[in-house]
Parts: structure tokens; sequence; C-alpha cells
């Protein structure tokens, strides 16, 4: 199937904030992702799945060196052809990470925007969420709310850290208007991929069907990764450190010509793509 977007779906991206392209992972690239997840499971059972961050960075989680295959499946061109439909020839990879939602006790993410506590001048990245499993309404899958990235503002959140979110950035209730949520329901290899402004989060998994899904964070390279203010932000708003995060050229190069490369270097792995 043909995986660049069509001009309506770039459309609906625009308008909405969000979108499930038509075509999804082929059937190989989604049985490589299914079978590292079930590896990172067997192989590091004392890890717990609800949250994974940067699985494609060696030891980011204490122990997880196995990296290689989470960077990997950021490059494929299945994903990377939609995004640079979205955002343009030049654009870096910064981040992944995995929403195991388990079942029966998967953790709710509160309603958020990511720009919230991303380290990035200006303000631009898309998220590719690829759906593992199932992911429906009953065990918890993504909720937007459409349109709500359109105003590039940034609303009030408030920091949780008591351990019942995945994140620890909350917008709360009476702040948003969240009667337009909609539930993005994803078989097994779609994905969605949603705008930094965007809100959305999701609701506990109290299902018996676990629901996994695989993120990455793409930015263009028109923007900066200022590893300095990430620093700052960290001292100031308790956010992860992204101080020493590497970034990786997915395609194009850097059109501010700020964005530092050797950031990072002990944690660099071969980028491969295709
Ligand atoms: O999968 C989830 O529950 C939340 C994902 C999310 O917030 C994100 O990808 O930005």
């Amino acid at each position: 199937m043909n995986d660049r977007l069509n001009p309506d779906e770039i459309a609906r991206y625009q308008r909405d904030g969000y979108i499930v392209p038509r075509a999804r992972l082929s059937e190989a690239s989604l049985n490589r992702i299914t079978a590292a997840y079930a590896e990172l499971g067997r192989a590091h059972p004392e890890i717990g799945l609800d949250f994974v961050p940067s699985p494609h960075v060696p030891n980011y989680v204490p122990g997880l060196v196995d990296c290689q295959p989470w960077l990997d499946f950021a490059a494929l061109p299945e994903v990377l052809n939609p995004v640079e439909d979205l955002i343009g020839g030049d654009f870096l990879m910064w981040g992944s990470a995995i929403f195991g939602k388990p079942a029966n006790d998967g953790k709710e993410t509160p309603m958020h925007q990511d720009g919230e506590y991303w380290p990035i001048k200006p303000l631009a990245s898309v998220t590719v969420w690829i759906a593992i499993d199932h992911s429906t309404n009953e065990n918890g899958c993504l909720r937007v709310v459409p349109g709500s990235h359109r105003s590039k503002d940034l609303y009030q959140h408030r920091r949780d850290d008591d351990g019942a979110y995945t994140l620890n950035q909350v917008i709360d209730d009476e702040a948003i208007d969240t009667r337009d949520a909609v539930d993005i329901e994803l078989e097994p290899g779609q994905f969605s991929i949603h705008d930094v402004h965007l809100v959305h989060g999701s609701r506990p998994n109290v299902s018996g069907q676990r629901r996994a899904g695989l993120t990455y964070r793409y930015m263009p390279t028109t923007s900066h990764f200022d590893h300095e203010y990430a620093g700052e932000m960290t001292r100031t708003m308790g956010t992860t450190d992204m101080s020493d995060r590497v970034l990786y050229l997915m395609r194009g190069v850097d059109r501010c010509g700020r964005n530092d490369f050797s950031a990072g270097a002990g944690d660099r792995l071969p980028l491969v793509t295709a």
C-alpha cells in the first residue's frame, strides 16, 4: 500500500491536530515490534511496563541495553514517509516511549499537551503512536480533543507525582472542555499521528486486554532541541531530564543549524535507514 499521505489526510491533520493514516505498518514490521516487546517483558520482568521511557537509549531504563531494535523501528519508511508529508523533509527523532497499559490495572494518562514539558524552540513535533495491540475504548485507547492544537496555546498544567498516572503533568478537568474528546481506536499495526499542541490522554485499562502502544517523537529541524533549556526545565518544573538527550537526524539536514547531534554520545547507537 502507498504509505504517503494524500491531500485530504494532510488537511484533516491540520484541522483536527491528529490523523490515523489509511496506510498501516506491514505485517513484517508489526511482527518485529511485537516480538521485541515480548522479549523486553521476558528479559526484564523488573521493568514496569505501564510506561517505558526511551527504549531506544541504552540504560535509560537501568539495565535495558538491547535497544537497537527500538531505534530501528523509528526509521521504518512506512513511519517516516507520512511524517515527512506533515513536517517536511528535514526532521530528527528525539524521543520514544512504550505505553504498555497492562490488562486490568493499566494506568491512566492524564489529559495533557506534550509541548508543556518539551524543550523545543519554536515548539514543534509530531508523535507517531503505533498500536501493538487492539486499542479500544474498553482498554484505554488514546483520547484526543480535536482542534485543541489550533490556537497553539499551552494550558496551565499541574504537577502530580503520586504515581497514579503514567505522566506527571496534568491539565485539570475544569480547565478544558473534553465533551468533544474522541477515542482513537486502532487495530494492531495501525498508527495515529498527533501534534505537539493537541490535548490528549487515555483512561485506565480496567479490561482484561493489554493495550500496548509504541511512540516516537519527530521534530522539524527548523526548530531547536535546546539541551540547556531542558536542564533548566528539569530544575524548575521537575520534568524528565533531557539535557543529554541523543538526537537522530532521520531525513534531510539541520535547517536551524543549532541542534547538537553530539549530545548523549555514549548512548548513540548506529542509525540504519532504508
Ligand atoms: O498511550 C497513552 O496512554 C498516552 C500516550 C501519550 O500521551 C503520547 O503519546 O503523547
